[in-house]
C-alpha cells in the first residue's frame, strides 16, 4: 500500500516538473508571441529596446534574438552571451504540436539552458533563450533528496537541465525511473531514485523494479508516436473555429453603483464548440495572441456584438459596450481604420464602442500605444484600462494613456474594505480619476455590501455577479427590458413615458 502511494508519489513529481517545464515554455511562446508578425523589424534600436525589456521583465528570459531563415544571428539582446552566434543549423531541432515552434537544447548539456525557436514567416525567427535550473531545486521530498536524480529533456536524449546524482548507488538496475512526456512541446522528465533511498523511504516490500534502459527505450517510442500522430494543432483548431462562428459574444453588464441602472456591458468571447461544450476564454485566449489569431478574433467578435446589440442601441445613445483588446494588435497598423469599417457596416457608431486594453501581455511599443488611443479618442472610441492595478496596468499606464475608463482590478474588490492596502488602491484610483477626468469601474461586484461601500468610496460604476454573470445575447436583452420596466414607477411601466 505505502509502496503503491510511494509510487504514485513519484510519478505525481515527475509530472509537476513537466509542468513546469511547459509553463516555461508557455512562457516564452507567449512572449514570443508579442513580436511574431512577419512585418515586424526587430532590428531596429526601438525594437530592440522593446525584447530588452521584455526580457528583463520575464526572469526565465535570458536572452531574445533574432535569426535569419538560415539560422544567421541579425541581433540579439545581449550580444554574445550565449551560443547564438553559432548557426543553428548545427544545432538540434525538436518541433512543437506548433510546428512553427521548434525547441533547441543548448550546446552546454545540463546547463539548463534551452531556445525555444519561432518561424516567423519564410523570413526570420524569433528565439528566447531560458534558463529553467531554477525549477529543479525542490523537486525531491527531503529523504530522497541525497540519492535521486531528476532530469528535464529536450528531444529524447538532450539533457537540459539535471538535479541531483544517483550515481554512487549502485547498478542502474537498482534505479526507479519516472518519467513524463509533454503532448504540446518536445518536452519530457524522468525522475530516477536509487532503489535504497525508496526503500529507506518506503519500509515495505516493493513492486517490480523498472530498468532504465526499457524505461528510456518507452519514452523514446512514445516521443515518436507523438510525432506521428500529431493532432491538429490549437493554432489550427482555433483558425477553423473563427471562420465557423463558434466564438460567440457573452454579455456582463456593467451598471451604476448608486442605482444598479445598467449602462453598457462588457462583451467575454465564448467558445460554443459544436458538440455544445462552451469553452472559456483562459483555454484559448493567449493561443489566439500569441498566433496572431487574437486580430481576426476580436474584429469577428465586435462585428457580431454589434449587430446583436443594434435594436437595443436604438433607443440607448449613451450605451457602451466593451471589447477586450490585445495591446499588441491594438498597435497593429490600420487597426482602428479596420474597426471603423467594422463599426459603419454594423450600422452602429464608434460612441457606443469602448475599447478596453487587457493586462495580460506587455505594450509592445508604449509610444505608439500613447498615439493610437489619442487617435481612437479623436474617432469617438472610449480608451478603458482593463485590470488595473494587476499584471501590466500600472498606474504608469493611466499617466501615459489617459484613458476614459479605469477598470479596478477584482482583486481588490474582493477585500474592499478587509485589507487596508486594497482601501487605499481603491482611494488612490478614485482620486486619480477625478483628476484625469475617467469613470472607474470595479469589477468582480458579488455582494450588496461591495457595492454600497464601493459606491461610498466615490467608484462610478460596476460590473459583477451581483447583478449577472456573463451571459448569451438573448438572456442579456431580456434582462435589461426586465429592468427597466421593474425600474419605472408603477404608473409608467405599461405606458409611454411623457
Ligand atoms: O469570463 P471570463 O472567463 O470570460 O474571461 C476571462 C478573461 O478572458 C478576461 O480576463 C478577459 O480579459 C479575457 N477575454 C474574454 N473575452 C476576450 C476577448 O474577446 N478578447 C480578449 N483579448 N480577451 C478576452
Ligand atoms: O477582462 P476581465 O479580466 O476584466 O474579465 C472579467 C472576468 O471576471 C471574466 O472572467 C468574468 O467572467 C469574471 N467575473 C466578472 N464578474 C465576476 C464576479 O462577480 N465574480 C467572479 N468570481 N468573477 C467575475
Ligand atoms: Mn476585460
Amino acid at each position: 500500500m505505502q509502496t503503491q502511494r510511494n509510487l504514485s508519489q513519484l510519478d505525481e513529481l515527475s509530472g509537476q516538473l513537466l509542468q513546469r517545464a511547459e509553463l516555461a515554455v508557455d512562457y516564452a511562446v507567449i512572449t514570443l508571441g508579442d513580436y511574431a508578425a512577419p512585418s515586424n523589424d526587430l532590428c531596429n534600436a526601438d525594437a530592440l529596446r522593446a525584447l530588452r525589456q521584455a526580457t528583463f521583465a520575464r526572469g526565465a528570459i535570458k536572452e531574445i534574438a533574432v535569426l535569419a531563415a538560415d539560422g544567421q544571428l541579425l541581433c540579439s539582446t545581449t550580444p554574445g552571451h550565449f551560443d547564438t552566434q553559432s548557426s543553428s543549423a548545427q544545432v538540434a531541432e525538436f518541433e512543437s504540436r506548433n510546428p512553427s515552434i521548434v525547441l533547441q537544447p543548448s550546446h552546454a548539456e545540463g546547463s539548463g539552458l534551452f531556445r525555444v525557436l519561432w518561424r516567423v514567416g519564410d523570413s526570420h525567427s524569433i528565439a528566447a533563450t531560458l534558463n529553467i535550473d531554477m525549477l529543479m531545486f525542490d523537486t525531491f521530498p527531503a529523504p530522497l533528496r541525497d540519492e535521486a536524480l531528476a532530469e528535464i529533456r529536450v528531444g529524447p536524449a538532450d539533457v537540459i537541465a539535471r538535479f541531483g546524482d544517483v550515481a554512487s548507488t549502485g547498478p542502474v538496475e537498482t534505479t526507479r525511473v519516472f518519467a513524463s512526456a509533454s503532448g504540446r512541446y518536445p518536452v519530457n522528465v524522468a525522475l530516477a531514485v536509487s532503489d535504497r533511498s525508496f526503500r529507506n523511504w518506503n519500509p515495505w516490500p516493493q513492486v517490480p523494479v523498472l530498468a532504465i534502459g526499457a524505461m528510456a527505450g518507452a519514452l523514446i517510442g512514445l516521443l515518436a508516436a507523438q510525432s506521428l500522430m500529431r493532432p491538429p494543432g490549437p493554432v489550427d483548431a482555433l483558425r477553423l473555429a473563427i471562420r465557423r462562428g463558434e466564438l460567440v459574444p457573452y454579455y456582463q453588464p456593467i451598471f451604476e453603483l448608486a442605482t444598479s441602472q445598467i449602462i453598457g456591458c462588457e462583451v467575454l468571447v465564448r467558445w460554443l464548440k459544436r458538440d455544445g461544450e462552451v469553452v472559456f476564454p483562459d483555454r484559448f485566449i493567449s493561443t489566439a495572441e500569441a498566433s496572431g489569431l487574437i486580430a481576426p478574433m476580436t474584429e469577428r467578435l465586435v462585428e457580431r456584438a454589434l449587430i446583436e446589440m443594434k435594436p437595443m442601441l436604438a433607443d440607448r445613445p449613451e450605451f457602451k459596450i466593451a471589447f477586450n483588446i490585445d495591446p499588441a494588435h491594438f498597435v497593429t497598423p490600420g487597426f482602428l481604420d479596420t474597426l471603423d469599417h467594422i463599426v459603419a457596416n454594423a450600422g452602429s457608431s464608434a460612441g457606443h464602442v469602448v475599447l478596453e486594453l487587457t493586462e495580460r501581455n506587455a505594450y509592445p511599443d508604449m509610444k505608439l500605444a500613447v498615439a493610437v488611443s489619442d487617435e481612437a479618442r479623436k474617432r469617438g472610441y472610449r480608451v478603458s484600462l482593463d485590470d488595473t492595478g494587476a499584471g501590466h496596468n500600472g498606474l504608469g499606464h493611466i499617466q501615459d494613456l489617459n484613458p476614459d475608463i479605469i477598470k479596478i482590478d477584482k482583486k481588490f474588490v474582493d477585500v474592499f474594505g478587509v485589507v487596508a492596502t486594497a482601501d487605499a488602491i481603491v482611494e488612490v484610483l478614485v482620486s486619480l480619476g477625478n483628476r484625469i477626468g475617467a469613470v472607474l469601474v470595479a469589477e468582480g461586484i458579488e455582494t450588496e455590501g461591495q457595492r454600497a461601500a464601493l459606491a461610498d468610496a466615490g467608484v462610478a460604476q460596476g460590473q459583477g455577479y451581483l447583478v449577472s454573470k456573463p451571459v448569451p445575447v438573448a438572456a442579456f436583452l431580456t434582462m435589461l427590458q426586465e429592468r427597466e420596466v421593474s425600474a419605472l414607477p408603477p404608473a409608467h411601466r405599461y405606458a409611454e413615458v411623457a
